[in-house]
């Protein structure tokens, strides 16, 4: 054409989109096209990678035409959409969820057949993109699930780590950690588009300058700069036609700018800003709620929001948009503090690049930001010093400094000069260094603050942010946590999904509350039966793939007992190793006739921060326990401890659906939600839990005959610890807890070394800092009902099934509509 643009109106253009057809002959021939032509190997000379990567494309093709439709409506409509900036998603396995979203996976599975390959096999081959932690980074990957599905307009925006969360090795019982290249074998699930790159910059200085129209401005002068690439990744619908877009930012080096340093001679630091560019997004922080005030930390948040809202203005909005109209058009949601400073990189770019007045700016953002806090842990909410934040990004140090001036001022209007209210509410904090304090920048400019479960919410607004509750009425609001049932249930465990489909037919995965029809089959002893036969056949599946893995057998016939989360002291797996070894030395000291205990397999899945060092000790205790217990023949196989490494959305995708016995043990006020929890109870495990997160929810709904509750309530860890607390005073109580601290201490679990664990012991007896011992006895008397109960399986199925019925709830599905109901009001578009 004559300007010089792509020919829209070629006759084949016109409808350039279609899916490949839908047929096994029509999926061998792309398969294979794509195996000869794409990876460029002939099936007899191919490796179960080659076919995993040509399988993976050929898959893609047939969520392409969606995916693009979904780009041209939306651009087309420009309905209200949600900017998700989260700094992690934890999306485990990309192959089968494309596959359900598309409903080809019998297809497949035939056509690859009839090629010679075990679809399992393939699916087997995919490395998890492991680009998060825990439980935020996973929620982060659920809610883009969810939205795809509502047909609501979403972006998710994050970061291209090139290692994600570390694998996790054990060298004699000790966590080791190893690099995750989950590239490194090729990333058939990305589009990258260098040619969309954009400019980021740091550092440098700021100054001011009189524009055209006379008017005194800002401009900040960086010292270095590099690109943001954006890799582009489909979110699929499940099968509604409807393809959303991840968009994860890889940076790398400016060479027009690294040009200009090398000129001027100084060649080390263009070296230096080389590196920087390249390091910014290689790798995951490991850190699981303690951030640890890191550098390099903070240029990957800058980075990727920076990226994103730039990428948002220019190319997402249509050039002529009205800026003043941003908050119709846009709810950019923080997940947690990590991208806070995109609130003032928003500003920057209103006021000195669009050049509009700062107070029409600071109504635009507030318009466009919301909040959502994901821990109640004070070491847990992120704040940046002053030092650090000024060097980094000086434009933003000021205009945060000046959003804190204008709020104090808001705050002396309402209250007077009271001192140390302004000071308790400053977003400049002074001590011990001068610092900013991200939370309270989220709260002050995001239209919404949120919770991620009714207790947790609760205490945001009494506890950790009470003045800023009763500064803004109604800002604070909850959104309890929720996990798709497509990956966890569906994917997760086929054999449960069959038994429901059969038992109320199909469209609850979309509806989940619909589980609630299951409640009368719980009375029917024929439904029992198929249930716990599911069940077994989970964990037989769990066992082929224990035996495969690790070469570990999960024992016949044992309740399967799993505490699966990251690993640390408030969530309390050291009271779940007490609990273990109490079992043990009621056997050795012939209390209980082993063939009296109940058969128990118990499974451990955690990572440690690798700068935690009580986290690492405690798993070293776990190992040492496991193999005690698993090799001391007085227990007569009746008790089994499985610590299989490197726990990850894989591997909870066989190990969750095994599970009899759910362990969601944290102190209560400081687990915020927990989704773990949510995942087992809807695959039909038992839950025993505190009072905590949104185990009080499930509990609700689930009933308490159907839920195993122990421990202090909050009110009284509180109060506990106002008091003062003094764990010893439970260890000079409690025999039986004495008996297995002083077995620990004994050196029982380390061939006699007396000193292996004393820091987990001096830990326990002399801070235990998450009254562990406070509730020991209380947990034990729940776990000894939990025996009593699985006796009966007959009672316990009936339960079980109770718990599938009753937690519909907790369907991300339903969390997306809290949102756009309560804060995003983004109805789905088409
Ligand atoms: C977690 C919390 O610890 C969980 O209780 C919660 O269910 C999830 O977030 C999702 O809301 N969390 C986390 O994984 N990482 C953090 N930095 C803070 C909270």
């Amino acid at each position: 054409p004559a300007d010089g643009g792509p020919n829209r109106s070629h006759p084949l253009a016109l409808a350039p989109v279609s899916s490949p057809p839908v047929s096994v002959d029509g999926f061998v021939r792309e398969f294979l096209r794509e195996l000869n032509f794409g990876q460029g190997v002939a099936l007899s000379a191919s490796t179960v990678n080659d076919q995993y990567l040509a399988l993976a494309r050929t898959v893609r093709h047939y969520l392409m035409a969606r995916w693009l439709e979904t780009m041209r409506r939306q651009k087309e409509t420009q309905a209200k959409g949600v900017a998700y900036l989260s700094a992690e998603y934890l999306l485990g396995r990309q192959l089968g969820n494309a596959l359900l979203a598309t409903d080809l996976t019998d297809i497949v599975a035939d056509g690859l057949a009839q090629c010679g390959i075990d679809i399992a096999d393939l699916r087997a081959q995919e490395v998890e993109p492991g680009l998060g932690n825990g439980g935020l980074g996973r929620l982060a990957a659920c809610f883009v699930d969810s939205l795809a599905t509502m047909s609501v307009p979403c972006i998710g925006y994050g970061i291209r780590y090139e290692f994600g969360i570390f694998r996790q090795t054990f060298v004699d019982g000790r966590q080791v950690e190893q690099p995750d290249s989950w590239l490194a074998l090729g990333a058939p699930w990305e589009f990258p588009h260098p040619d969309s790159a954009q400019e980021v910059s740091f550092g440098g200085h700021t100054e001011t300058y009189t524009d055209s129209d006379g008017a005194e401005r800002t401009r900040w002068v960086p010292a270095w700069t590099v690109q943001a690439v954006p890799y582009n990744y489909m979110v699929p619908g499940y099968q509604n036609g409807r393809v959303n877009t991840l968009r994860l930012w890889r940076s790398v080096a400016t060479e027009r700018f690294d040009l200009r340093i090398f000129n001027s001679g100084d060649y080390e630091e263009a070296v230096r800003s080389q590196t920087f560019a390249e390091n910014i997004s290689k790798v995951l922080y490991p850190e699981d709620s303690t951030p640890q005030g890191k550098e390099l930390r903070l240029q990957q948040q800058y980075f990727f929001v920076a990226a994103s809202i730039a990428d948002f203005l220019e190319d997402v909005l249509p050039e002529d948009f009205d800026l003043t109209k941003l908050p119709e058009r846009i709810i950019f949601q923080l997940n947690d503090t990590h991208p806070v400073i995109a609130v003032p990189e928003l500003m920057r770019v209103l006021v000195d690049e669009k050049g509009l007045a700062w107070d029409t700016a600071w109504e635009i953002t507030k318009g466009c930001f919301a909040y959502t806090c994901h821990t109640l842990l004070p070491e847990a909410l992120e704040v940046w010093s002053v030092e650090l934040l000024g060097r980094l990004l000086p434009r933003h140090l000021e205009i945060i400094y000046r959003i804190n001036e204008e709020f104090l001022e808001e705050v002396r209007e309402r209250f007077g000069d009271d001192e140390l209210r302004i000071r308790r509410m400053s977003i400049i904090a002074e001590h011990p260094e001068r610092s900013v304090r991200m939370a309270y920048l989220a709260t002050v400019a995001g239209s919404k603050v949120n919770g991620v479960a009714e207790l947790h919410s609760q205490l945001l607004r009494d506890k950790v942010l009470p003045d800023f509750n009763e500064f803004y009425p109604g800002k604070f609001t909850n959104v309890t946590n929720g996990i798709t049932p497509r990956r966890f249930v569906r994917l997760a465990n086929p054999g449960l999904s069959e038994l429901i489909t059969e038992s109320i037919g199909v469209g609850w995965l979309t509806d989940l509350e619909r589980l609630r029809e299951l409640e009368p089959f719980a009375a029917d002893e024929e439904f029992r039966a198929r249930f716990r036969e599911v069940k077994a056949a989970n964990k037989r599946r769990l066992h082929a793939v224990l035996t495969e893995r690790d070469g570990v057998s999960v024992s016949d016939g044992h309740m399967l007992d799993v505490m699966v989360k990251r690993l640390h002291e408030y969530k309390r797996q050291t009271l779940k190793v007490l609990h273990i070894i109490t079992q043990y030395n009621r056997v050795v000291s012939g209390e209980v006739a082993a063939a009296d205990l109940t058969p128990r397999t118990f499974i451990f899945g955690a990572k440690a921060a690798p700068g935690y060092k009580m986290a690492k000790d405690i798993i070293h205790l776990i190992n040492a326990v496991g193999s005690t217990v698993n090799n001391d023949e007085r227990l007569e196989g009746r008790l089994k401890v499985i610590f299989p490494p490197n726990y990850n959305v894989t591997l909870a995708e066989k190990v969750i659906p095994a599970a009899d016995l759910s362990e969601q043990i944290s102190l209560a006020g400081k687990e915020a939600s927990g989704t773990g929890n949510m995942k087992f109870a809807l695959n039909g495990a038992l839950t025993i839990g505190t009072d905590d997160g949104a185990n009080v929810e499930i509990r609700q709904l689930v009933g308490d005959e159907n839920f195993f509750l122990f421990g202090m309530l909050e009110p009284e860890v509180e109060a506990l610890q106002a008091a003062g607390y003094v764990p010893s005073s439970y260890y000079e109580s409690n025999p039986e807890l004495r008996r297995a601290i002083d077995a620990i201490a004994s050196g029982v679990f380390s061939g006699g070394d007396r000193h292996m664990f004393d820091s987990v012991v001096g830990n326990l007896l002399q801070e235990d800092r998450f009254l562990a011992l406070a509730d020991y006895a209380a947990y034990i008397e729940a776990q000894d009902k939990v025996d009593a109960a699985y006796a009966d399986q007959e009672e316990w199925t009936r339960a079980a099934i109770l718990n599938v019925a009753r937690s519909g709830f907790f369907s991300s599905d339903r969390s997306m509509r809290d949102y756009i109901d309560r804060i995003w009001h983004t109805p789905p578009a088409f």
